[in-house]
């Protein structure tokens, strides 16, 4: 049955005479229903990847692409006068995530059932997607985001689990979203949420009740990355999850004839962060209900769970209060004990401890009773095993292991870029969507200026697309001839938007005293602040300031362009990735354990201004020098100066005339004009008396790199040439390289 068959006999009525809500819901089933067709069957060992965040974005066309049937939908919704873009717009992102971490889940769940791997995913049914971003007098506000309806990828299931909390139970619900894989099976991804969770005790903006634990579990996603939160409901979240998880998984082994003491022939957990660890007490409690004893239980629990490590940032390593643990979830406190007592007899090093001052180390759990733990790129691992988790590395040096991470070119290629990805299969054949190495081909068109000119204008193209899409959504304009320098990710200190935003200060003092650029430059940001980090906010704040401040100036706007896009998401990122021409990744060395985004740009034939860090090392390795721009202090530098504690910010603003000039333009007349003294003041005070990410001795640095690749952007068959080396060489970054890392060497499918 074709899409339009399938819509006339739902609807009664043919497409064309259809609304593009009807058409919308009717692809939706048609969907569901080709997907369901291609369920995975049987599979003696599986996959449960657990996470607190799988930030799937829509699924419409990524369903479709991944279904072999985008083209044929298409024309058959343009044949009856529709647009598939504009029933696109009616499909809702689901926000189930952060930022990064859940962006990799995502393309995970993508790459599994694209290899045909007998793996689901397991998290929560958030009723709000991350908190909706709103600007008002220049300064961030947050909003729910509601994003279920009567008409969603989600598929009521009839299994339900009973959890136990301390003092009282709930009852869960199992979702299923399907998992499309390309040309390929369908998994899936299962999320659990309780039916009396009540969204009427939402108020004013993202605030509510927190002690009904029934009412709240599920309703929010935790509006923090990378930030210790501290919170019993979080306790209680993780635990929801990780109990609906360990009953999902003893029960599909017992149906699949396992007698519980072969659990590690059915099952391996890959516990994605911190977040999903209590499933290791959890299992060994349930197996000992099941008839195991705790030695029994304890064995066959570590030869099955895997943890993947995604900061050394110490502050987001999660350590539980023991007085959160016994009020949320006393039954697993006795156990987590014992898996404690039983390392402490070994090991008398309080460093590797599970229990240490009153709090559970989750990370250490996942480590000393888990197969394997990884970090997610190569130079993050190295520091792991030398540093951060260095007494853990010399117990179990087998245990460590490095996955780069990966992105899907599913979403972000065919999808995001499909003038690219015509391009490239014009030149080298439709073989690179199956095996993303097969990019490196395009090299022997380097030389080609015929062919090097089209690259240009596919990215002229889409920084047309991008000028005409926040145009209509956000009433933002762009010139397309100027050079689009972008940074998206979320806002923290440590990837340094506030050196960004003081580069664009001394860029609008330059172009003030005459030396204007050669093109103009447009700096987009795209980012959201934990609503609890204040300085987070406070740089959002500075950098909507600056946007104002400069459009309104006569003399450096012709020139000069701060554009901060509200409410960056999946979505948007679809749009801004394929139109960029440098990309920002310029967190201090040492903190970005891999960053992904920058694989995305590269993969769209932008071009770096990146330090050494994350994957950033890697992608250098494969461009070298010409077609990455890196700068800035390495890794072991940076890490050495925390170890002295020898930072003194001031005196690199004393000593640097340019650095003192943007620092103090923070609070300068001109932006209190628009801008709030509190927190304009807060962030100048901020840098000057601490700048924890060191912007400082990286600025001058960065300033002379930043011109390095505007210059070299004039050059504009020079710099056709370096997106080519770009692209040719992201094959590595394909999540399908990743994954098939991860069963090659932990799971074993
Ligand atoms: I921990 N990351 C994230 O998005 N949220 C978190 O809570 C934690 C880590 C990110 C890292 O910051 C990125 O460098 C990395 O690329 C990403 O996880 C995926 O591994």
């Amino acid at each position: 049955m074709t899409a339009n068959e399938y819509i006339k006999i739902r609807f009664g009525r043919h497409m064309d005479q259809c609304t593009n809500e009807e058409i919308y819901i009717g692809l939706l089933e048609y969907v569901k229903d080709k997907a369901q067709n291609k369920e995975i069957k049987g599979g003696k060992k599986k996959l449960y990847y657990i996470s607190a965040e799988f930030l799937i974005g829509k699924l419409l066309s990524n369903n479709l692409i991944n279904l072999g049937i985008y083209d044929e939908v298409k024309k058959e919704v343009e044949a009856n006068g529709k647009s598939l873009a504009e029933i696109e717009e009616i499909e809702v992102e689901p926000s189930l995530g952060n930022g990064g971490l859940g962006r990799l889940a995502a393309c995970f769940l993508d790459s599994i059932a694209t290899l045909g791997l007998n793996g689901d995913g397991v998290g929560l049914a958030y009723h709000m997607g991350l908190f909706k971003q709103v600007f008002a007098n220049n300064l961030q506000n947050e909003e729910p985001n509601p994003w279920m309806s009567d008409h969603s990828w989600m598929t009521k299931t009839d299994k339900t689990y009973q959890v136990d909390f301390g003092g009282f139970n709930v009852q869960s619900r199992m979702y299923d979203i399907d998992v499309t894989g390309y040309d390929s099976v369908t998994t899936k991804l299962h999320l659990f949420d309780v039916e009396t969770v009540d969204e009427s005790i939402i108020k004013d903006g993202i605030n509510f009740d927190k002690s009904e634990f029934t009412k709240n579990l599920t309703l929010f996603l935790y509006p923090d990355d990378s930030d210790e939160n501290g919170r019993l409901l979080r306790v209680y979240q993780q635990y929801f999850m990780v109990s609906n998880a360990a009953q999902l998984i003893l029960d599909e082994a017992v149906e699949k004839g396992s007698n519980l003491y072969d659990l590690p022939e059915y099952a391996v957990i890959q516990i994605n962060d911190t977040h999903p660890s209590m499933v290791i007490p959890e299992l060994v409690r349930l197996l000992q209900i099941r008839g195991l004893t705790m030695d029994e239980a304890i064995d066959v629990v570590s030869k099955c769970t895997a943890y993947t490590n995604h900061t050394i940032l110490a502050e987001a390593l999660e350590k539980w209060p023991i007085h959160f643990m016994m009020k949320a979830v006393p039954q697993l406190m006795p156990i987590i004990r014992e898996l404690h007592n039983r390392i402490a007899k070994k090991v008398s090093d309080p460093d590797v401890a599970i229990i240490r001052d009153g709090l559970v180390h989750m990370a250490h759990m996942d480590i000393h009773y888990g197969i394997s733990i990884n970090g997610v790129a190569a130079l993050h691992t190295e520091i792991l095993k030398e540093t951060e988790l260095n007494k853990f590395y010399k117990l179990y040096p087998e245990k460590f292991n490095n996955k780069t991470n990966g992105i899907t070119f599913r979403r972000w290629l065919l999808y995001c870029n499909p003038e690219l990805a015509s391009l490239v299969e014009e030149l080298i054949g439709p073989g690179f969507k199956k095996d993303a190495t097969e990019l490196k081909k395009l090299e022997q068109y380097m030389n080609d200026d015929a062919v090097v000119n089209k690259f240009l204008e596919v990215k002229d193209l889409r920084k047309k697309v991008l000028k005409d899409y926040l145009a209509k959504t956000q009433g933002i304009s762009l010139d397309e001839n100027s050079i689009y320098d972008i940074q998206i990710k979320r806002l923290h200190e440590y990837k340094r938007q506030q050196m960004n935003a003081l580069y664009v200060i001394n860029k609008y003092f330059e172009i003030k005293e005459g030396k204007k650029p050669s093109r103009p430059i447009t700096v987009i940001f795209g980012a959201k602040a934990a609503p609890a980090y204040v300085i987070a906010k406070d740089i959002i704040h500075l950098i909507l300031c600056l946007q104002e401040v400069i459009a309104n100036d006569p003399q450096v706007s012709p020139y000069l362009k701060v554009v901060m896009v509200e409410n960056y998401n999946v979505t948007l990122a679809e749009k801004l990735i394929p139109a960029c021409d440098i990309h920002e990744q310029i967190s201090l060395a040492s903190k970005e354990a891999s960053g992904t985004s920058n694989m995305k740009f590269m993969l769209n034939g932008a071009v770096a201004i990146g330090t050494m860090d994350g994957a950033n090392v890697e992608m250098h390795d494969f461009v070298g020098d010409d077609n990455i721009f890196i700068f800035g202090e390495d890794s072991d530098t940076v890490i050495k100066r925390y170890a002295e504690g020898s930072y003194v910010s001031k005196n690199y603003y004393k000593k640097d005339k340019k650095l003192k000039k943007a620092v103090d333009f923070i609070i300068s007349d001109k932006l209190l004009e628009v801008g709030q003294k509190e927190n304009l003041e807060r962030l100048y005070n901020e840098l000057l008396n601490k700048d924890w990410f060191m912007t400082f001795p990286d600025f001058e640095d960065y300033c002379a790199t930043k011109e390095k690749a505007y210059k070299a952007y004039e050059n504009r068959l020079e710099w056709g040439r370096k997106m080519i080396k770009n692209i040719a060489n992201a094959g590595f970054f394909s999540s399908d390289r990743t994954i098939a890392q991860y069963n090659e060497d932990i799971w074993k499918l």
